[in-house]
């Protein structure tokens, strides 16, 4: 998404993809993290529903679990990868759209 920041700048605001089931208490803990973060929009894709995404997920990730978090094409990991990177300071440049 593009807009213009404080000084008139073009922004452009990374895309936030996250690959998700149904039932997962994760995927709903990192959902809302992401979202007092101020991240608004969240591209979900359901693994659930279509064993060829899991099967994409996996490959792309090397890992089975989700939520499997994006910022643009910055693998950022689960849920705990998530708070981690908030931790280590490096979460809100990244979705500031520090990653390239
Ligand atoms: N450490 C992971 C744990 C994620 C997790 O356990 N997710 C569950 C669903 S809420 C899952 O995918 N379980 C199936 C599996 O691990 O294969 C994280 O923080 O994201």
């Amino acid at each position: 998404m593009e807009g213009r920041g404080a000084a008139g700048g073009e922004v452009t605001v990374p895309t936030v993809t996250m690959y998700t089931t149904e039932v997962c208490p994760y995927c709903i803990r990192a959902e809302r993290f992401l979202k007092a973060k101020g991240v608004g929009d969240i591209t979900k894709i359901r693994v659930d529903l279509d064993p060829g995404l899991r099967r994409a997920m996996m490959e792309r990730t090397g890992r089975r679990s989700v939520p499997q978090i994006y910022v643009d094409d910055y693998h950022v990991g689960g849920y705990e990868d998530l708070v981690e990177l908030d931790h280590a300071g490096e979460l809100e440049p990244l979705l500031a759209g520090g990653a390239g």
